[in-house]
């Protein structure tokens, strides 16, 4: 499906699984009405020129991250992040965010309104890399941060954790430069992991007791935060070579949300205990 050169189906979704992907399908309105408005409205060409900067910026993005994790795999002898992910927001996805915020589809409204046409997201293994990492970058002289979002020191109500900057990066064009807005998520491996899982519950309509399930994620994304906690403290004691160097005594909220979960396993097993005395009554 093609709007001039730009084929819109061929916008890079690497963020989503197959599944996600299919569900875009579902959406109210499809790729195809999307073309036909933009060909009612004679924006096509606009419209196309417009992702293509978004794009320039991604990979200017992208570019910049690539850089510091060469030097800073060289001076600190690890990756600071271990993969890196970007996409243009899909048209689809673009005309649901503004619906959701209930703004008019316009590519003015699309510029002005959102700030995550184009995304960049570093996935790294420590807590500690999202900070350096993202500092390095706010540092660069040619990049504006117009909002930084620290979900992991404060994260939201579903148990998202992420670090975001909205980030302004001028590209070169032919006879001018323009300055762009790229999302930047950085995040944890783990993070990650819970993030795609608990995206997959959203866009799935169709659960009973979702509740139960938003309830589960919550609580496994507190689960996350430990272990993220936890596996950097471990490098840091494999980093200084010294084994006793920092004590792993959980805090008090660790400890909290551990004998939640001795309570939970304690509760499972007399169930399955009264389950096994009725089965032999
Ligand atoms: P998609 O489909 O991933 O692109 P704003 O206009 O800034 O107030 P916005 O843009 O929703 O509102 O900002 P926010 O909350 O920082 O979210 C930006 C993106 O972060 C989302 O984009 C998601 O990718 C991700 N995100 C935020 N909250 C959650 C969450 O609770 N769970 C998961 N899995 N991801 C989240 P989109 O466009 O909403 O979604």
């Amino acid at each position: 499906m093609a709007i001039g050169n730009l084929d819109l189906t061929m916008l890079d979704r690497s963020y989503m699984t197959e599944e996600q992907k299919s569900l875009l399908n579902i959406s109210n309105i499809s790729q195809k009405e999307i073309e036909q408005l933009l060909v009612m409205r004679g924006q096509v060409q606009q419209f196309q020129i417009m992702m293509m900067k978004y794009d320039c910026a991604l990979t200017e993005v992208r570019t910049k991250l690539e850089v510091l994790n060469k030097e800073l795999s060289l001076k600190n002898n690890r990756n600071p992040f271990e993969s890196i992910k970007s996409r243009v927001k899909t048209p689809v996805s673009i005309y649901e965010k503004l619906k959701r915020k209930g703004i008019p589809f316009s590519l003015e409204n699309i510029e002005e309104h959102i700030s995550d046409i184009a995304g960049v997201r570093a996935i790294c293994s420590f807590v500690d890399d999202i900070y350096m990492l993202a500092d390095c970058l706010k540092k660069q002289d040619d990049v504006n941060v117009l909002v930084e979002k620290d979900y992991i020191s404060i994260p939201k109500d579903s148990g998202y954790r992420s670090l975001h900057l909205i980030i302004e990066v001028p590209i070169f064009l032919t006879d001018e430069k323009e300055m762009m807005k790229v999302e930047v998520q950085f995040r944890t491996i783990a993070m990650d992991f819970w993030a795609s899982l608990e995206h997959k519950m959203k866009y799935k309509k169709d659960i009973e007791n979702a509740e139960l399930i938003s309830e589960d994620l919550k609580f496994s994304a507190d689960l996350i935060n430990q272990l993220d906690r936890r596996m950097q403290q471990i490098r840091e004691r494999i980093d200084a070579g010294d084994g006793s160097q920092y004590s792993l005594r959980p805090t008090e909220e660790e400890e909290k949300a551990s004998s939640e979960t001795m309570e939970i396993i304690r509760r499972e097993i007399i169930a399955e205990q009264k389950a096994a005395e009725k089965k032999k009554k």
